[in-house]
This record gives structure tokens, C-alpha cells and sequence, in this order.
């Protein structure tokens, strides 16, 4: 079996959508093998965003991700995990995302897009670990 790190965004928890989120993922057949609402703190939120550390909405991402809990999951599936995750997901941009992805459906802005995804197997690992120390 095969994991990887999704959060449901503070937009996601301060609308209401942790339900939906959780559900769009258990009906495709994943299954929740970690599950945590946890205001996410400074330096796991650097850690997480690092990539994008010195980009214009760095600080902005920082400030967005740690402003109310967020529900930390990790999801277990078949190989790629990660990437049928994504497909749930939508693209980054919601104003891109098609209707029947998450982002799609349910949202309108980039900076609140209501769900992180893993974008890789390596990055699955990596996220897992940050958040989730003792599942590593
Ligand atoms: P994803 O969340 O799809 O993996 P990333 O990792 O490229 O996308 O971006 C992380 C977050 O950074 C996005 N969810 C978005 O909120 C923010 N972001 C990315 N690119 C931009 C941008 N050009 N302007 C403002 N915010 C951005």
C-alpha cells in the first residue's frame, strides 16, 4: 500500500468542507490512515512551503496556512497514491480546475484553494514525515 499527505486548508475547515473533502476521498477508496485538526505552526508550515521560500506570496502562503487549524490527513491506496489524489484535487488554480474536482466545485481563489496533495512519491514521504513524525 501506498501514502501520502493531504490537508484540508484553514479555508476548508472555517467553511465547513472537511466532511466533503474527507468524503470525495473515501468514496473514490482511499482510506484514512491519520487524521488530525491541528492549527499547524510556523515552522512546520516553512518546512512544508520551503520550495516556494523567496517567491512574492511566500508570506502571504505562511500566514494563510497557519491562521486556524487545518485537518491533517494521511491517505493510503494503491501505488501513486499521491497522484489520484491530485486528480481529486484539480489543478492549483481554481479557475482552471474542472467541475468534479474538488477545487472546481467547491472553490473560487488561488490563494484559498482548500486542499494540499503531495505532488510526488518523494514529496509524499517528506510531507508525511513533517506532520506526522511517528507514521515515518
Ligand atoms: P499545489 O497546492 O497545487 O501543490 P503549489 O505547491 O504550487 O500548488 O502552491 C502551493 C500554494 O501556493 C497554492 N495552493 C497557492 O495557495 C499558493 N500559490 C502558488 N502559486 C501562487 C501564485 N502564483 N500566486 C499566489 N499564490 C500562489
Amino acid at each position: 500500500m501506498n501514502r501520502t499527505l493531504v490537508i484540508c486548508k484553514p479555508d476548508a475547515v472555517e467553511r465547513g468542507l472537511v466532511g466533503e473533502i474527507i468524503d470525495r476521498l473515501e468514496r473514490k477508496g482511499l482510506k484514512l490512515v491519520a487524521a488530525e485538526l491541528r492549527r499547524i505552526d510556523e515552522r512546520t508550515a516553512a518546512r512544508h512551503y520551503a520550495e516556494h521560500e523567496g517567491k512574492p506570496f511566500y508570506h502571504d502562503l505562511l500566514d494563510f496556512i497557519t491562521r486556524s487549524p487545518a485537518m491533517l490527513l494521511v491517505v493510503e491506496g494503491p501505488e501513486d497514491t499521491w497522484r489520484i489524489v491530485r486528480t481529486l484535487m484539480g489543478p492549483t488554480d481554481p479557475a482552471e480546475a474542472p467541475p468534479g474536482t474538488m477545487r472546481g466545485d467547491l472553490g473560487t481563489l488561488l490563494t484559498e484553494n482548500l486542499v494540499h496533495g503531495s505532488d510526488s512519491a518523494a514529496s509524499a514521504k517528506r510531507e508525511i514525515e513533517n506532520f506526522f513524525p511517528a507514521l515515518a
